[in-house]
């Protein structure tokens, strides 16, 4: 068959499966549990900062943070994990939900955990650059009262230039920060929470100490996961209240960011989520506006383990937010993705049987590959030309195995195919091509579908770390 009528063939085909395949999307990292997303949009891109729930834990124990950004909404590159409680002297345990936010040319995450004199207190870490490095600007908290309730920091800069910082379980605090992101002035104030405000008031503690829960007059309560932010004029405050069987996502209004609140309702509730907690944020995006939140449905998931999803939604006329329902397609891409630029492995749309691990000399790289396994890039944009060659960065340790690049489903026409030998090291890098013998033109997904050599092993074949298309 010449290039030509291959080509033709490619189109028909990507056309074909585009139209009937599934297009799963959530929860939008496979790699990894990526609870308490805070995104940030920063010069065109999207960032989302999350925890890092970890596999097999009974409790929310986590230590690291997380940063992922996207051009597009749906190719998920990894950034690894910037900030982790070892980067805070006075932090020994729980690294819960956090936001990073940019000033002057600077990047503020603030974060929670538990402190060295057991209570929770916020944090802030500053960088230059929204994927770090980043360090403790303070080197003690910047908000410690002693409590339990001091969790879930959430910060917005108002168009007159004042900056808020809200927080809290149980209890929802404010404070104005000053323009040097890290102070505060004025006191710490709490928010009153009435049924008109929160939808209901969580009751007392019980004489154990345990929250309160939801009681047959309340329509909903303040319980935590605060997303404070402006749209059209009103602020926004998105906060986990209780539903059912679990956390919602539900908001209240003002015309001012410091109150008086009026409930709007649920955004998310009652969804068969396979978490207990829910914790989310909003942004606008290149015209459309998306909800981040998370849940327990990747495989291996839970409570305990959970992962960030996304959903597009549309405020009514009058600023109000819409039931949004929770979906495994998700959103669709808002660009495209150029291949002919160096693409860094762990850009992922979707992926299996791969992971992700990073070092001080190469960074952020696709690792943990095995037999059966794939990553799947959205949108890519061949353009008119197609390419000549592929190349991608790859290691190995043992004999390596194949790494073949497909075209719209993993079974699609195959672009290239390289066959990895031991490069002498799991991080021994080497540079490996392939020739493009199909042309291909236009936008495909794109799928890297990863084989065993003459094994049927499962062990780890190779890593990845970028890769490449040339003319
Ligand atoms: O991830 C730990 C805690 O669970 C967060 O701080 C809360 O918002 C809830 O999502």
């Amino acid at each position: 068959m010449d290039l030509k009528t291959k080509s033709i063939l490619l189109s028909c085909f990507g056309v074909l499966l585009f139209s009937t395949s599934l297009l799963a999307q959530n929860p939008v990292i496979q790699t990894h549990y990526s609870p308490d997303p805070a995104p940030l949009v920063h010069n065109g891109t999207v960032y989302v900062y999350t925890g890092d729930d970890i596999p097999g834990y009974d409790f929310y124990y986590m230590t690291k943070w997380r940063v992922h950004s996207s051009n597009d909404m749906v190719n998920w590159t990894d950034h690894g994990s910037p900030i982790a409680l070892e980067s805070f002297s006075w932090a020994r345990d729980r690294a819960w939900a956090a936001q990073c936010i940019a000033r002057n040319g600077k990047f503020y995450w603030y974060i929670c955990a538990q402190t060295t004199a057991n209570n929770m207190a916020i944090g802030v870490a500053v960088s230059d650059k929204p994927t770090g490095p980043f360090r403790d600007a303070l080197n003690k908290p910047l908000i410690t009262t002693g409590n339990w309730s001091n969790i879930d920091p959430t910060v917005y800069i108002d168009d007159d230039g004042q900056a808020y910082l809200y927080w809290g379980n149980g209890s929802l605090y404010y404070v104005k920060l000053n323009t040097d992101m890290i102070s505060y002035s004025g006191e710490i104030m709490q928010v009153p929470q009435t049924a008109e405000s929160f939808g209901g008031v969580r009751r007392a503690r019980n004489a154990n100490g345990q929250n309160g829960s939801e009681t047959a007059q309340n329509k909903d309560m303040y319980v935590e996961g605060p997303w404070f932010y402006k749209h059209a004029g009103k602020y926004y405050l998105m906060y986990a209240g209780m539903g059912k069987g679990g956390e919602t996502l539900s908001y209240t209004m003002s015309d001012k960011a410091t109150g008086p609140w009026k409930y709007q309702g649920r955004i998310m509730a009652d969804q068969p989520a396979n978490s207990f907690t829910n914790h989310g944020g909003i942004i606008d995006f290149k015209g459309k506006s998306y909800l981040f939140y998370h849940t327990g449905l990747l495989p291996g998931g839970g409570s305990y383990g959970r992962s960030t999803a996304i959903e597009e939604f549309k405020y009514n006329p009058d600023g109000t937010i819409p039931v949004v329902k929770m979906t495994k397609a998700g959103v669709g891409p808002v660009g495209l993705l150029n291949p002919y630029k160096r693409t860094e492995a762990e850009t992922i749309a979707w992926a299996e049987k791969c992971s992700i691990d990073e070092n001080k000399a190469t960074g952020v790289y696709v690792s943990k590959i095995r037999t059966g396994g794939y990553i799947k890039v959205r949108s890519v944009d061949f353009g008119s030309n197609s390419p000549r060659n592929f190349s991608a960065n790859i290691a190995a340790g043992l004999d390596g195995g194949i790494l073949e690049v497909r075209a719209d489903s993993l079974t699609g026409i195959k672009l290239a195919n390289i066959s990895v030998p031991r490069t002498g090291g799991w991080t021994m890098w080497k540079q490996l091509s392939s020739a493009v013998d199909t042309a291909v033109t236009g936008v495909h997904d794109i799928y890297f579908v990863f084989k065993g050599q003459n094994i049927t092993a499962g062990r780890e074949l190779y890593n990845f770390d970028y890769w490449k298309f040339e003319h």
